[in-house]
């Protein structure tokens, strides 16, 4: 009964740390003191795959209010993920009403109390010092109420740790202070910096959430998230998929997301890094499947293995002729055939 007694209160703690909405220290940052390591990446990879052969990225998508960024709403942020709608579901609709109602019931109580055994009501209290029936039931009660949160609390602790078969894996990598995120099934590596305030306003991003190259992923698909660190410990968070994990130097942690909106998200670091701890944003574009293959050829990466299905692929391949010239398709067919 004890043991019993103790799970379900663990499980308890677990189903009501919901992930806190995005907070930013609020501070200047017009000085970018990132490392200059930003836009490399993307300059490497039209240098080294000639002018004519590196295909246009698809347009930015614009970030849009309430959708995947904070909106000064004292509340969850809206989930995009199948795992944040069923926890976001658990924390308004079953914990808020539990709370709710406890609260109330405990303080009519308090009143009942307050006004029915003042000394001015009840000059001689009783001296009544046990009740069996209401001790039974008042030990009862509360379990019965831990056991009815610790099913669906453990129901989506077991959906979170059991994901489906991944289409896409992303390493991502904190440092002090900007995100890498590294494709390896694609060839893609990119370092990720916060927008200036200017840079943010010139491409209608939030402040302070916008970053240079953002993480995009394709919609629909199962995005495997492995994170790991340089220095110190981060943490990789986007409050609209709930999907919060410590990055560690030293270890590989692992995540997942499925998202089928094409949109922006933002998230930022969740683990107290350094003096920059709140300029290192995160943002995640998610693409629609076509679009995103075109954006893999604008990074000079390949679309493979598990990256893509048969019809995803047929629908990548006019939209990258559409960009470029013929040669461009062909490294990323043969490349296919490689991997096959
Ligand atoms: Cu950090």
């Amino acid at each position: 009964m004890k043991t019993l007694f103790k799970l379900a209160a663990i499980a308890a703690a677990f189903g009501l740390a919901p992930a806190a909405a995005s907070g930013q220290a609020p501070a200047p940052a017009a000085d970018q003191a990132a490392p200059a390591a930003a836009a490399a990446p993307a300059a490497d990879a039209a240098s080294t795959a000639g002018n004519s052969a590196t295909p246009a990225a698809p347009a930015l998508l614009t970030p849009e209010a309430g959708i995947g960024q904070p909106d000064g709403r004292a509340a969850l942020q809206t989930q995009f993920t199948p795992i944040g709608e069923e926890a976001a579901w658990f924390h308004n609709k079953i914990l808020m009403t539990l709370i709710i109602a406890i609260s109330i019931f405990v303080l009519i109580l308090l009143l009942i109390v307050i006004v029915r055994f003042r000394r001015g009501a009840n000059p001689t209290p009783t001296r009544t010092a046990h009740n069996t029936v209401l001790e039974v039931i008042w030990t009862l009660v509360p379990v019965i109420i831990l056991v009815l949160i610790a099913i669906p609390s453990i129901r989506l602790l077991a959906h979170q740790y059991s994901p489906p078969r991944a289409d896409l894996t992303v390493k991502v990598t904190g440092n002090q202070w900007f995100w890498e995120y590294e494709y390896p099934d694609n060839g893609i590596h990119i370092v990720s910096n916060m927008l200036t305030d200017e840079q943010a306003r010139a491409r209608h991003e939030p402040r302070q959430l916008g970053v240079d190259n953002r993480l995009v992923v394709p919609a629909g698909a199962v995005v495997k998230v492995i994170v790991t660190s340089n220095d110190v410990i981060h943490s990789w968070g986007v409050p609209g998929f709930w999907v919060k994990i410590d990055a560690v130097p030293g270890r590989l942690n692992e995540t997942w997301f499925k998202v089928d909106r094409p949109g922006v998200y933002y998230g930022v670091c969740y683990e107290l890094c350094g003096a920059r701890h709140g300029f290192m944003p995160i943002a995640v574009e998610v693409l629609p499947r076509d679009q995103f293959a075109q954006w893999v050829a604008s990074q000079g990466g390949h679309m493979a293995g598990a990256a893509t299905t048969p019809e995803a692929a047929a629908a990548a391949a006019p939209a990258e002729t559409a960009n470029t010239v013929a040669t461009a398709a062909e490294p990323a067919t043969t490349n296919q055939a490689e991997t096959r």
